[in-house]
Protein backbone atom coordinates (compact mmCIF):
# COMPACT_ATOMS: atom_id res chain seq x y z
CA UNK A 1 0.00 0.00 0.00
CA UNK A 2 2.00 3.22 -1.58
CA UNK A 3 1.98 6.25 0.16
CA UNK A 4 0.88 8.79 -2.79
CA UNK A 5 0.31 12.21 -1.22
CA UNK A 6 2.04 14.03 2.05
CA UNK A 7 1.13 17.23 3.70
CA UNK A 8 1.91 19.94 6.23
CA UNK A 9 -1.41 21.76 8.15
CA UNK A 10 -0.14 24.32 10.42
CA UNK A 11 -2.73 26.06 12.51
CA UNK A 12 -3.67 27.92 15.64
CA UNK A 13 -7.05 27.17 17.76
CA UNK A 14 -5.58 28.78 21.01
CA UNK A 15 -2.29 27.59 20.58
CA UNK A 16 0.02 26.52 17.88
CA UNK A 17 0.16 23.15 16.10
CA UNK A 18 2.25 21.14 13.10
CA UNK A 19 0.11 18.12 11.54
CA UNK A 20 1.56 15.55 8.92
CA UNK A 21 -1.24 14.15 6.95
CA UNK A 22 -0.50 10.97 4.90
CA UNK A 23 -2.50 9.40 2.44
CA UNK A 24 -2.13 6.16 0.66
CA UNK A 25 -3.00 5.56 -3.02
CA UNK A 26 -6.32 3.71 -2.10
CA UNK A 27 -7.55 6.65 0.27
CA UNK A 28 -6.41 6.22 3.61
CA UNK A 29 -5.83 8.92 5.89
CA UNK A 30 -2.80 8.76 8.45
CA UNK A 31 -2.62 11.41 10.87
CA UNK A 32 0.51 12.67 12.96
CA UNK A 33 1.81 15.18 15.24
CA UNK A 34 4.96 17.05 14.93
CA UNK A 35 4.13 20.26 16.97
CA UNK A 36 7.53 21.54 19.14
CA UNK A 37 6.61 24.21 21.07
CA UNK A 38 7.94 27.72 20.49
CA UNK A 39 9.92 26.25 17.29
CA UNK A 40 6.74 25.54 15.77
CA UNK A 41 7.97 25.85 11.91
CA UNK A 42 11.38 24.47 12.19
CA UNK A 43 9.65 21.11 11.93
CA UNK A 44 6.88 22.46 9.60
CA UNK A 45 9.93 22.78 7.63
CA UNK A 46 12.28 19.59 8.28
CA UNK A 47 9.42 17.60 7.19
CA UNK A 48 8.83 19.58 3.94
CA UNK A 49 12.12 20.47 2.87
CA UNK A 50 12.99 16.91 3.89
CA UNK A 51 11.15 14.15 4.47
CA UNK A 52 7.67 14.55 2.54
CA UNK A 53 9.78 14.10 -0.78
CA UNK A 54 11.31 10.84 0.80
CA UNK A 55 7.61 9.66 1.62
CA UNK A 56 5.87 9.16 -1.69
CA UNK A 57 6.24 5.95 -3.27
CA UNK A 58 6.73 4.49 0.04
CA UNK A 59 4.80 1.38 1.69
CA UNK A 60 2.59 2.09 4.12
CA UNK A 61 3.04 -0.21 5.91
CA UNK A 62 6.33 -0.55 6.81
CA UNK A 63 6.40 1.48 9.80
CA UNK A 64 9.75 0.21 11.40
CA UNK A 65 11.78 0.33 8.80
CA UNK A 66 10.47 3.97 7.49
CA UNK A 67 11.70 5.05 11.15
CA UNK A 68 14.54 3.64 10.93
CA UNK A 69 15.22 5.14 7.39
CA UNK A 70 14.45 8.45 8.92
CA UNK A 71 16.71 7.99 11.40
CA UNK A 72 19.71 6.73 10.14
CA UNK A 73 19.89 7.69 7.01
CA UNK A 74 20.03 11.37 7.88
CA UNK A 75 23.68 10.79 9.73
CA UNK A 76 22.80 13.51 11.94
CA UNK A 77 20.70 12.10 14.76
CA UNK A 78 18.26 13.13 17.05
CA UNK A 79 17.56 16.23 18.29
CA UNK A 80 13.85 17.72 19.31
CA UNK A 81 13.20 19.09 15.47
CA UNK A 82 14.47 15.60 13.93
CA UNK A 83 12.67 13.68 16.68
CA UNK A 84 9.23 15.30 16.18
CA UNK A 85 9.17 15.13 12.81
CA UNK A 86 9.87 11.39 12.53
CA UNK A 87 7.46 11.02 15.47
CA UNK A 88 4.47 12.46 12.93
CA UNK A 89 5.44 9.94 10.40
CA UNK A 90 5.41 6.85 12.32
CA UNK A 91 2.09 8.21 13.82
CA UNK A 92 0.55 8.51 10.68
CA UNK A 93 1.79 5.39 9.38
CA UNK A 94 0.59 3.80 12.82
CA UNK A 95 -3.09 5.46 11.99
CA UNK A 96 -2.87 4.12 8.60
CA UNK A 97 -2.51 1.07 9.62
CA UNK A 98 -4.94 0.52 12.49
CA UNK A 99 -7.74 1.88 9.86
CA UNK A 100 -6.83 -0.84 7.31
CA UNK A 101 -6.85 -3.41 9.78
CA UNK A 102 -10.23 -1.61 11.38
CA UNK A 103 -8.49 -1.83 14.94
CA UNK A 104 -7.91 1.18 17.34
CA UNK A 105 -4.19 1.46 18.22
CA UNK A 106 -4.32 0.25 21.27
CA UNK A 107 -5.31 -3.22 19.54
CA UNK A 108 -2.63 -3.35 17.83
CA UNK A 109 -0.08 -3.35 20.61
CA UNK A 110 -1.05 -6.24 22.91
CA UNK A 111 -5.15 -4.94 23.40
CA UNK A 112 -6.09 -3.22 26.93
CA UNK A 113 -4.32 -4.19 29.53
CA UNK A 114 -6.62 -2.25 32.08
CA UNK A 115 -10.07 -0.25 31.78
CA UNK A 116 -9.10 3.31 31.36
CA UNK A 117 -5.94 5.48 32.27
CA UNK A 118 -5.82 7.02 35.87
CA UNK A 119 -4.74 10.92 35.47
CA UNK A 120 -3.60 14.15 36.87
CA UNK A 121 -4.59 17.57 36.28
CA UNK A 122 -2.98 20.66 37.17
CA UNK A 123 -3.76 22.97 40.09
CA UNK A 124 -2.15 26.10 40.88
CA UNK A 125 -3.10 29.15 43.16
CA UNK A 126 -1.07 32.53 44.51
CA UNK A 127 -2.14 31.82 47.43
CA UNK A 128 -3.67 28.94 49.41
CA UNK A 129 -6.88 29.81 49.15
CA UNK A 130 -6.53 30.14 45.33
CA UNK A 131 -4.57 26.64 45.59
CA UNK A 132 -7.37 25.17 47.34
CA UNK A 133 -9.78 26.52 44.44
CA UNK A 134 -7.85 25.13 41.85
CA UNK A 135 -7.42 21.63 43.43
CA UNK A 136 -11.42 21.06 43.95
CA UNK A 137 -11.92 22.54 40.23
CA UNK A 138 -9.04 19.81 39.25
CA UNK A 139 -11.07 17.22 41.01
CA UNK A 140 -14.32 18.40 39.63
CA UNK A 141 -12.83 17.63 35.90
CA UNK A 142 -12.69 14.53 36.97
CA UNK A 143 -8.96 13.96 37.62
CA UNK A 144 -8.22 11.12 40.66
CA UNK A 145 -4.50 13.15 40.99
CA UNK A 146 -3.37 16.59 41.36
CA UNK A 147 -0.29 18.57 40.28
CA UNK A 148 0.41 21.79 43.17
CA UNK A 149 2.42 24.78 41.30
CA UNK A 150 2.12 27.67 43.42
CA UNK A 151 3.29 31.39 43.89
CA UNK A 152 6.43 32.31 45.77
CA UNK A 153 6.04 35.18 48.52
CA UNK A 154 8.52 37.86 46.54
CA UNK A 155 8.82 36.52 43.68
CA UNK A 156 6.70 38.39 41.00
CA UNK A 157 5.58 35.60 38.83
CA UNK A 158 6.38 31.86 38.46
CA UNK A 159 5.81 29.60 35.51
CA UNK A 160 2.56 26.99 35.61
CA UNK A 161 0.42 29.63 37.93
CA UNK A 162 -2.71 29.78 35.94
CA UNK A 163 -3.45 33.02 37.47
CA UNK A 164 -0.14 34.87 36.95
CA UNK A 165 1.23 37.68 34.59
CA UNK A 166 1.11 36.27 31.23
CA UNK A 167 -2.35 34.81 31.94
CA UNK A 168 -4.72 36.15 28.37
CA UNK A 169 -7.95 35.84 29.55
CA UNK A 170 -8.44 32.25 28.41
CA UNK A 171 -7.05 29.56 30.41
CA UNK A 172 -3.99 29.52 31.04
CA UNK A 173 -3.11 25.95 30.37
CA UNK A 174 -4.36 26.45 26.71
CA UNK A 175 -1.41 28.81 25.78
CA UNK A 176 1.54 28.82 28.28
CA UNK A 177 3.69 29.70 25.12
CA UNK A 178 2.72 33.94 24.85
CA UNK A 179 2.05 34.45 21.59
CA UNK A 180 4.05 37.48 20.74
CA UNK A 181 7.38 38.57 18.56
CA UNK A 182 9.48 38.43 22.24
CA UNK A 183 9.14 35.62 25.30
CA UNK A 184 7.61 36.97 28.48
CA UNK A 185 10.57 37.60 31.53
CA UNK A 186 9.47 35.57 34.72
CA UNK A 187 11.54 35.25 37.99
CA UNK A 188 13.11 33.34 40.01
CA UNK A 189 14.85 32.51 43.50
CA UNK A 190 15.44 29.09 44.70
CA UNK A 191 16.06 29.78 48.18
CA UNK A 192 12.62 31.27 48.62
CA UNK A 193 10.94 28.09 46.55
CA UNK A 194 12.55 25.86 48.82
CA UNK A 195 11.95 27.05 51.55
CA UNK A 196 8.50 28.02 50.62
CA UNK A 197 7.39 25.03 48.82
CA UNK A 198 6.97 22.59 51.95
CA UNK A 199 4.96 24.75 53.89
CA UNK A 200 2.51 24.75 50.37
CA UNK A 201 1.98 20.67 50.60
CA UNK A 202 1.66 20.86 54.49
CA UNK A 203 -1.31 23.03 54.28
CA UNK A 204 -3.23 21.03 51.14
CA UNK A 205 -2.46 17.40 53.30
CA UNK A 206 -4.41 19.24 56.25
CA UNK A 207 -6.44 20.79 53.63
CA UNK A 208 -7.40 17.52 51.55
CA UNK A 209 -6.19 14.58 53.67
CA UNK A 210 -3.57 11.99 53.02
CA UNK A 211 -4.85 9.27 50.29
CA UNK A 212 -5.17 12.10 47.26
CA UNK A 213 -2.03 12.07 45.23
CA UNK A 214 -0.08 15.18 45.06
CA UNK A 215 1.91 15.53 42.49
CA UNK A 216 4.87 18.55 41.54
CA UNK A 217 7.06 19.76 39.03
CA UNK A 218 10.34 21.40 39.69
CA UNK A 219 10.92 22.93 35.75
CA UNK A 220 14.60 21.57 35.69
CA UNK A 221 15.70 24.75 37.84
CA UNK A 222 17.64 23.10 41.03
CA UNK A 223 21.34 21.43 41.99
CA UNK A 224 21.85 18.10 42.69
CA UNK A 225 22.03 19.54 45.88
CA UNK A 226 18.89 21.52 46.18
CA UNK A 227 16.78 18.98 44.74
CA UNK A 228 17.89 15.86 47.16
CA UNK A 229 16.97 18.62 50.03
CA UNK A 230 13.29 19.03 48.28
CA UNK A 231 13.10 15.84 47.59
CA UNK A 232 13.69 15.22 51.17
CA UNK A 233 11.64 18.22 52.81
CA UNK A 234 8.78 17.23 50.62
CA UNK A 235 9.06 13.25 52.28
CA UNK A 236 6.56 13.83 55.03
CA UNK A 237 3.73 14.71 52.17
CA UNK A 238 4.35 11.49 50.29
CA UNK A 239 4.02 12.83 46.94
CA UNK A 240 3.16 10.50 44.01
CA UNK A 241 6.32 12.37 41.82
CA UNK A 242 8.65 15.12 42.21
CA UNK A 243 9.41 16.32 38.26
CA UNK A 244 11.98 17.38 36.28
CA UNK A 245 13.87 18.58 39.53
CA UNK A 246 17.22 18.91 37.82
CA UNK A 247 18.43 20.04 34.14
CA UNK A 248 18.13 17.21 32.06
CA UNK A 249 21.22 16.95 30.88
CA UNK A 250 23.69 16.22 33.76
CA UNK A 251 22.29 12.95 34.25
CA UNK A 252 24.55 11.70 36.63
CA UNK A 253 22.81 14.68 39.31
CA UNK A 254 19.81 12.38 40.02
CA UNK A 255 22.28 9.87 41.46
CA UNK A 256 23.05 12.78 44.41
CA UNK A 257 19.06 13.22 44.50
CA UNK A 258 18.46 9.52 44.48
CA UNK A 259 20.87 9.10 47.41
CA UNK A 260 19.90 11.67 49.54
CA UNK A 261 15.66 11.06 49.10
CA UNK A 262 12.92 8.45 49.00
CA UNK A 263 10.51 10.94 47.33
CA UNK A 264 9.39 9.37 43.60
CA UNK A 265 11.29 10.96 40.62
CA UNK A 266 10.01 11.76 37.08
CA UNK A 267 12.16 12.92 34.10
CA UNK A 268 12.34 13.40 30.32
CA UNK A 269 9.83 15.36 28.44
CA UNK A 270 12.44 16.75 26.76
CA UNK A 271 14.14 13.90 25.72
CA UNK A 272 14.19 12.55 22.72
CA UNK A 273 15.18 9.01 22.01
CA UNK A 274 15.73 6.06 24.15
CA UNK A 275 19.08 7.07 24.75
CA UNK A 276 18.31 9.37 26.95
CA UNK A 277 16.84 6.92 29.40
CA UNK A 278 18.95 4.59 29.18
CA UNK A 279 21.42 5.84 32.26
CA UNK A 280 18.86 6.54 34.01
CA UNK A 281 16.62 3.65 33.73
CA UNK A 282 18.99 1.43 34.18
CA UNK A 283 20.92 2.73 37.29
CA UNK A 284 17.38 2.98 38.69
CA UNK A 285 17.45 6.78 39.03
CA UNK A 286 13.76 7.17 38.42
CA UNK A 287 10.61 6.08 38.71
CA UNK A 288 8.47 7.38 35.76
CA UNK A 289 9.51 8.12 31.97
CA UNK A 290 7.93 11.43 31.30
CA UNK A 291 8.47 11.24 26.97
CA UNK A 292 5.82 12.24 24.86
CA UNK A 293 5.20 10.06 21.73
CA UNK A 294 5.05 13.48 19.79
CA UNK A 295 8.91 14.86 21.04
CA UNK A 296 10.19 11.15 21.28
CA UNK A 297 10.40 9.47 17.99
CA UNK A 298 6.59 8.41 17.74
CA UNK A 299 4.56 5.50 18.61
CA UNK A 300 7.25 2.74 18.10
CA UNK A 301 10.01 4.09 20.17
CA UNK A 302 7.64 4.88 23.51
CA UNK A 303 6.52 1.03 23.33
CA UNK A 304 10.29 0.29 23.40
CA UNK A 305 11.27 2.31 26.31
CA UNK A 306 8.42 1.43 28.45
CA UNK A 307 9.32 -2.31 27.50
CA UNK A 308 13.11 -1.53 28.53
CA UNK A 309 11.35 0.12 31.56
CA UNK A 310 9.22 -2.53 32.66
CA UNK A 311 12.76 -4.34 33.42
CA UNK A 312 13.31 -2.20 36.47
CA UNK A 313 9.61 -1.93 38.07
CA UNK A 314 10.31 2.08 36.01
CA UNK A 315 6.42 3.22 34.68
CA UNK A 316 5.10 5.56 32.92
CA UNK A 317 4.38 9.25 33.95
CA UNK A 318 3.58 10.59 29.67
CA UNK A 319 4.10 14.01 28.78
CA UNK A 320 0.31 15.32 28.34
CA UNK A 321 0.54 19.19 27.95
CA UNK A 322 -1.69 20.97 25.62
CA UNK A 323 1.14 21.63 23.44
CA UNK A 324 1.22 18.20 22.93
CA UNK A 325 -1.75 17.77 20.08
CA UNK A 326 -4.91 16.27 19.97
CA UNK A 327 -3.33 13.21 17.66
CA UNK A 328 -0.28 13.04 20.00
CA UNK A 329 -2.10 13.35 23.03
CA UNK A 330 -3.96 9.97 21.32
CA UNK A 331 -0.94 8.03 20.28
CA UNK A 332 0.22 8.13 24.11
CA UNK A 333 -3.31 6.96 25.57
CA UNK A 334 -3.22 4.23 23.32
CA UNK A 335 0.49 3.18 24.79
CA UNK A 336 -0.63 3.89 27.98
CA UNK A 337 -3.62 1.33 27.93
CA UNK A 338 -1.63 -1.42 26.36
CA UNK A 339 1.24 -1.64 28.08
CA UNK A 340 1.56 -3.29 31.51
CA UNK A 341 3.51 -0.75 33.17
CA UNK A 342 1.73 2.43 32.86
CA UNK A 343 2.16 4.75 35.79
CA UNK A 344 -0.22 8.09 35.49
CA UNK A 345 -1.19 10.23 32.63
CA UNK A 346 -0.67 13.93 32.57
CA UNK A 347 -4.28 15.39 31.15
CA UNK A 348 -4.41 19.22 30.59
CA UNK A 349 -7.83 19.25 28.10
CA UNK A 350 -7.46 20.63 25.07
CA UNK A 351 -9.33 24.03 24.68
CA UNK A 352 -12.56 24.10 22.75
CA UNK A 353 -11.25 25.90 20.26
CA UNK A 354 -8.46 23.30 20.03
CA UNK A 355 -11.59 20.94 19.26
CA UNK A 356 -13.22 22.47 16.80
CA UNK A 357 -10.38 21.45 14.35
CA UNK A 358 -9.50 18.00 15.94
CA UNK A 359 -12.41 15.62 16.61
CA UNK A 360 -11.38 13.36 19.19
CA UNK A 361 -13.03 10.31 20.33
CA UNK A 362 -11.68 9.80 23.67
CA UNK A 363 -14.10 9.19 26.81
CA UNK A 364 -12.53 10.27 30.60
CA UNK A 365 -15.39 8.60 32.80
CA UNK A 366 -15.24 8.07 36.66
CA UNK A 367 -11.68 9.30 36.77
CA UNK A 368 -10.64 7.09 33.50
CA UNK A 369 -9.08 8.22 30.52
CA UNK A 370 -9.89 5.70 27.42
CA UNK A 371 -9.11 6.31 24.01
CA UNK A 372 -11.47 6.17 20.93
CA UNK A 373 -12.49 2.59 19.83
CA UNK A 374 -12.57 4.13 16.26
CA UNK A 375 -9.87 2.62 14.24
CA UNK A 376 -6.03 4.16 14.61
CA UNK A 377 -5.89 6.70 16.65
CA UNK A 378 -9.38 8.08 16.19
CA UNK A 379 -8.72 11.56 15.90
CA UNK A 380 -9.42 13.23 12.35
CA UNK A 381 -9.07 16.83 11.37
CA UNK A 382 -11.21 19.10 9.90
CA UNK A 383 -9.31 20.87 7.43
CA UNK A 384 -11.57 23.43 6.61
CA UNK A 385 -11.70 24.56 10.15
CA UNK A 386 -7.59 24.78 10.69
CA UNK A 387 -7.51 26.92 7.95
CA UNK A 388 -9.19 29.90 10.30
CA UNK A 389 -6.14 29.74 12.63
CA UNK A 390 -3.35 30.35 10.57
CA UNK A 391 -0.28 30.37 12.82
CA UNK A 392 0.95 32.99 15.72
CA UNK A 393 4.57 33.39 16.54
CA UNK A 394 4.31 31.78 20.36
CA UNK A 395 7.39 31.80 22.84
CA UNK A 396 7.74 30.04 26.50
CA UNK A 397 8.40 32.61 28.82
CA UNK A 398 11.84 32.56 30.39
CA UNK A 399 13.29 32.80 33.82
CA UNK A 400 15.74 34.90 35.60
CA UNK A 401 17.32 35.62 39.18
CA UNK A 402 17.12 37.88 41.26
CA UNK A 403 20.46 39.08 39.83
CA UNK A 404 19.51 39.11 36.42
CA UNK A 405 20.94 36.08 35.72
CA UNK A 406 19.61 34.08 32.93
CA UNK A 407 18.10 30.97 34.90
CA UNK A 408 17.27 27.19 33.86
CA UNK A 409 13.88 26.36 32.67
C1 LIG B 1 5.13 21.11 31.82
C2 LIG B 1 4.78 21.62 30.45
O1 LIG B 1 3.34 19.65 31.56
C3 LIG B 1 4.40 19.83 32.12
O2 LIG B 1 4.89 19.07 32.92
O3 LIG B 1 6.47 20.96 32.10
O4 LIG B 1 3.73 22.51 30.62
C4 LIG B 1 5.88 22.30 29.68
O5 LIG B 1 6.28 23.45 30.33
C5 LIG B 1 5.42 22.62 28.28
O6 LIG B 1 4.97 21.45 27.67
C6 LIG B 1 6.53 23.23 27.46
O7 LIG B 1 6.17 23.25 26.13
MG1 LIG C 1 6.88 19.22 33.26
Amino acid sequence: MRISSADIIVTSPSRNFVTLKIVTEDGVVGWGDATLNGRELAVASYLSEHVLPLLIGRDAHRIEDTWQFLYRSAYWRRGPVTMAAIAAVDMALWDIKGKVAGLPLYQLLGGASRVGLHTYGHASGRDLPELFDSVRATLEEGHRSVRIQTSIPGVRAVYGVASQAQSTGERYDYEPAGRGSQPAEEDWDTGAYLRHLPTVFEAVRNEFGSELPLLHDGHHRMTPLQAARLGRSLEPYDLFWLEDCTPAENQRALEVVRRNTITPLAIGEVFNTIWDFQHLIQAQLIDYVRAASTHFGGVSPLKKVMDFAAQYQIKSGFHGPTDVSPIGFAAQVHVGLAIHNFGIQEYMLHSSLTESVFDQGMTFVDGFLHPSDRPGLGVEVDEEAAAAFPYQRAYLPFNRLPDGTMHDW
